[in-house]
């Protein structure tokens, strides 16, 4: 029984999207309807691009799987693309700037941008969502929960009240039409100043970047450690979220705030509440949480926060087209344009929500792993007993 990992396959226009998990215990109930929603709700929100009219991304669930369990073997994930064309796809020749196409047309020593792009595409990230929410199938018997939302469009900001129950925020995010008007953002107010932004690029030919945030509750203490930079869970989950593609940016917490504030501003003092002794806390309760649920590149039965920032995304509508130029004559042109999103921040919170889950899953195994569920559930339940019981 290794580590919980995932490998993806596929391009944008090939046959399909492939994700390869492997480490998962045996005896995980396999929620297929829940990850067909998560992948549903990745295809949607306001500003997406002509593609997610023709696909309709579901699951299949390939291998590991028996009578909706995992067995312990890996897992393969297939998301099948309906516009698929790899093949007469034509070339491209005019990078657009902000993409993968330039870099990767040197590096690859082409000119035809279309095999670089095919997989540097978004898309990808629908494999990455499937292997995500499979392993949210396990947090779940943990009652670990995930929330992502929309935090900012352009220039709007959200004011989200985390006081209210999970629940609630999830309802007040998940407002408006899927496919016509959805922001994934629970502040009503910047919501529908966020419609207007989104609206007013679509107008101008334009892209519009944001920031999404995640938050993991209901994470035992413990997860990551201090011992090895690459053990740190911090470290761990900030790769997780830039490799999302057109990311750029990845806060914990307070994030670069920090840097600006004395630390009598910035750490979450510490104090004891018996009454919650029986939580994941363990009873060391907190009134601010500065420091996202990681300290030390552990987690420290906080809520985990995550946010990432991601840039308007690089293809350009004609009006607006960047200046490029043509790989084969050298001659200055206009950026190549297709189809595109205008904006597609909403999708990418769901991507960081699962792509968080992720990590944390993958750092919680590593932590109470077995080969079962059960084993799981016995090592899971024996540290935190043991947890409570301290000084021993
Ligand atoms: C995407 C599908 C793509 C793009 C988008 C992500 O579809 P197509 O290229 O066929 O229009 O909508 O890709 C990019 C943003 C990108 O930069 O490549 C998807 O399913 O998420």
């Amino acid at each position: 029984m290794g580590t919980l990992t995932y490998r993806t396959a596929g391009e944008s226009h090939g046959p399909a999207l492939i994700a390869l998990v492997e480490g998962m215990p045996a005896g995980v109930p396999v929620d297929k309807a829940f990850i067909d929603g998560e992948l549903r709700r990745r295809q949607g929100g306001y500003g997406r691009g002509g593609r997610q009219k023709i696909e309709v991304d579901t699951v299949e669930i390939l291998s590991g799987v028996r009578r909706g369990k995992t067995i312990g073997s890996p897992i393969a994930l297939q998301v099948i693309n309906k516009d698929s064309r790899l093949d007469d796809a034509p070339a491209v020749h005019r990078p657009r700037p902000g993409h993968a196409d330039l870099a990767g047309s040197i590096k690859w020593l082409t000119t035809d941008c279309r095999e670089v792009l095919e997989r540097a595409s978004a898309r990808e990230t629908a494999a990455r969502v499937a292997a995500g929410a499979l392993s949210r199938c396990l947090l779940r018997e943990f009652r670990i929960e995930t929330f992502g939302y929309v935090l900012s469009i352009g220039p709007i900001t959200a004011i989200v009240d985390f006081a209210q129950p999970i629940d609630a925020l999830r309802a007040a995010r998940d407002e408006g039409d899927l496919f016509k008007d959805w922001v994934a953002c629970p502040d009503r107010e910047a919501a529908a100043k966020m419609r207007d932004e989104i609206r007013q690029a679509k107008m101008d030919s334009n892209t519009l970047g944001g920031l999404v945030e995640a938050r993991v509750f209901n994470v035992p203490p413990g997860l990551g450690s201090c011992v090895q930079y690459d053990q740190k869970l911090d470290a761990r989950l900030a790769m997780a979220v830039m490799s999302i593609q057109a990311f750029k940016g990845v806060e914990i917490g307070l994030g670069k705030q920090a840097a600006y504030l004395p630390g009598s501003k910035v750490h979450d003092e510490i104090s004891f509440d018996p009454a919650q002794k029986d939580g994941v806390t363990l009873g060391f309760v907190r009134k601010t949480n500065n420091a996202g649920g990681l300290e030390g590149g552990m987690t420290n039965g906080q809520p985990i926060i995550v946010r990432g920032a991601k840039k308007p995304i690089s293809t350009l509508g004609p009006l607006m087209a960047l200046e490029s130029v043509d790989l084969n004559t050298k001659v200055t042109s206009k950026a190549a344009y297709e189809r595109s999103d205008a904006c597609a921040v909403p999708a990418a919170s769901v991507i960081l929500e699962n792509v968080v889950s992720f990590e944390i899953a993958r750092a919680f195994l590593e932590k109470f792993g077995g080969d079962s569920l059960t084993e799981v559930r016995m090592n899971y339940d024996n540290f935190l007993a043991t947890a409570r019981r301290l000084p021993l």
